[in-house]
């Protein structure tokens, strides 16, 4: 009778234990996967491909975390073009214009390349953070003829 007892109150002992275990490793898991997805992002370079045409701007990856971004710039049209980045909330095709270019005195320009020759390449390092970007190319005419990409740094 007495034993019984004694191993039903040990058995009890044992799942509360149990289940304190349990609720302590959950909460210390939790907290290690946050601390080191937190730790990934930061410091880290982030490369962007971004290739021009007639009339196309794509751009690989379209989103990136916040930080310093290295665009790498590629011309494969035939002829010169550029890469100007804008951070704006404006549908990729809603910019305000200014003639057949994006209006700059209103959506200002976060970094650009040089009018680059067909077949160049040029490099574009530009500190982002979060928000919502668009990748133009404003060479007159170029923006209106769809060299535009939406890019995210999230
Ligand atoms: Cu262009």
């Amino acid at each position: 009778m007495s034993a019984l007892v004694r191993a039903s109150v040990l058995a009890l002992l044992l799942l509360a234990a149990a289940a304190a275990l349990a609720c302590r490793s959950s909460g210390s898991g939790d907290g290690a996967a946050a601390g080191s997805k937190a730790a990934a992002p930061a410091g880290d370079a982030k490369t962007v491909s971004v290739t021009l045409s007639e009339w196309k701007l794509a751009a690989d990856p379209r989103a990136v975390a916040p930080g310093k971004v290295s665009f790498h710039v590629k011309n494969t049209g035939s002829q010169p073009h550029e890469l100007v980045v804008y951070k704006s909330a404006a549908a990729a095709d809603k910019l305000a214009l200014s003639g057949a270019t994006v209006d700059e005195k209103k959506v200002a320009p976060l970094g650009r390349t040089a009018t680059f020759d067909a077949g160049k390449s040029a490099e574009l390092a530009v500190e982002l953070s979060a928000g919502r970007y668009l990748l133009v190319c404003n060479i007159a005419g170029h923006y209106q003829l769809g060299m535009y990409a939406e890019f995210t740094v999230k």
